[in-house]
């Protein structure tokens, strides 16, 4: 997968790249991430990106130019692109838009800063708009970031053996369960027996009733929406 990111902003991109799954990723070459400075496809004296709002107001818009130009550079003359925009007002982002995204060979992704971009950024060039979640952000970069993360552990070979991204918690629909590590007694505080036991069926059976409960108990919306078995739904319902 080739992800094209523009932004004015590239060095903030340095050390999530540089680090842990996503490096690994880059290294082994199932995935190249190109950063563009959108500064660079200026032509005036002065590289200037933004210019004041129309109509008045506080801040500043991104100028149209440089970002169509940025784009019409990057993408390639062929094949279905994206070129989605980091905004308030994008569809917000989850795990199955992170899945519908890992599928493209090619993306381009957009972050603005400032007011945000010109009206025909978004009304012309851009086909996708996403937003990762309602709270203010003060440019795209860091969801982009965000975005780039959750489909990159989506490709195949990103991840080890060990771990499948099918296990994730909201591929299944439901939250973790809990988790535990050595000592077995912390501060007067013990691991559950059944982890001890060694019996690996009521230890599967243990975590789900668990994935379950804290799910009812914190995220309840996604209790609906999760596949559960007759007897899980039993469960739930025993359980409200
Ligand atoms: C892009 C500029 C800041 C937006 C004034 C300060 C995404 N989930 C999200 N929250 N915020 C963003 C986001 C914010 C951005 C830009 C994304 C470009 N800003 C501006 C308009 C109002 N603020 C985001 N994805």
């Amino acid at each position: 997968m080739r992800i094209d990111i523009l932004t004015l902003f590239p060095e903030m991109f340095q050390s999530p790249f540089s680090t842990s799954i996503l490096k690994r990723a880059i290294d082994r070459g199932l995935v190249s991430v190109n950063l563009h400075n959108i500064r660079d496809y200026t032509h005036d004296k002065h590289h200037t990106v933004d210019d004041y709002p129309y109509g008045g107001g506080a801040g500043m818009v991104l100028k149209p130019e440089p970002i169509f130009e940025a784009v019409e550079s990057v993408k390639p003359e062929s094949g279905e692109v994206p070129i989605i925009l980091l905004s308030p007002q994008g569809r917000p982002f989850s795990q199955q838009v992170a899945q519908e995204l890992s599928k493209y060979s090619c993306l381009i992704l957009i972050c603005g800063r400032y007011e945000g971009v010109d009206e025909r950024v978004h009304s012309h060039l851009v086909t996708d708009e996403i937003s990762i979640g309602d709270y203010v952000l003060s440019g795209g970069e860091l969801a982009a970031m965000v975005v780039v993360e959750a489909m990159v552990r989506l490709l195949p070979g990103v991840l080890g053996s060990e771990a499948s991204p099918l296990d994730d918690s909201h591929v299944a629909g439901l939250l973790e369960y809990p988790q535990y590590t050595r000592p077995a007694v912390f501060r007067d505080w013990s691991v559950p027996e059944v982890l001890l036991s060694g019996n690996h069926a009521q230890i599967a059976k243990w975590r789900h009733e668990q994935a379950i409960l804290r799910t009812l108990e914190r995220r309840p919306e996604l209790l609906d929406k999760a596949e559960l078995s007759k007897e899980e739904r039993q469960l739930v319902n025993k359980l409200k």
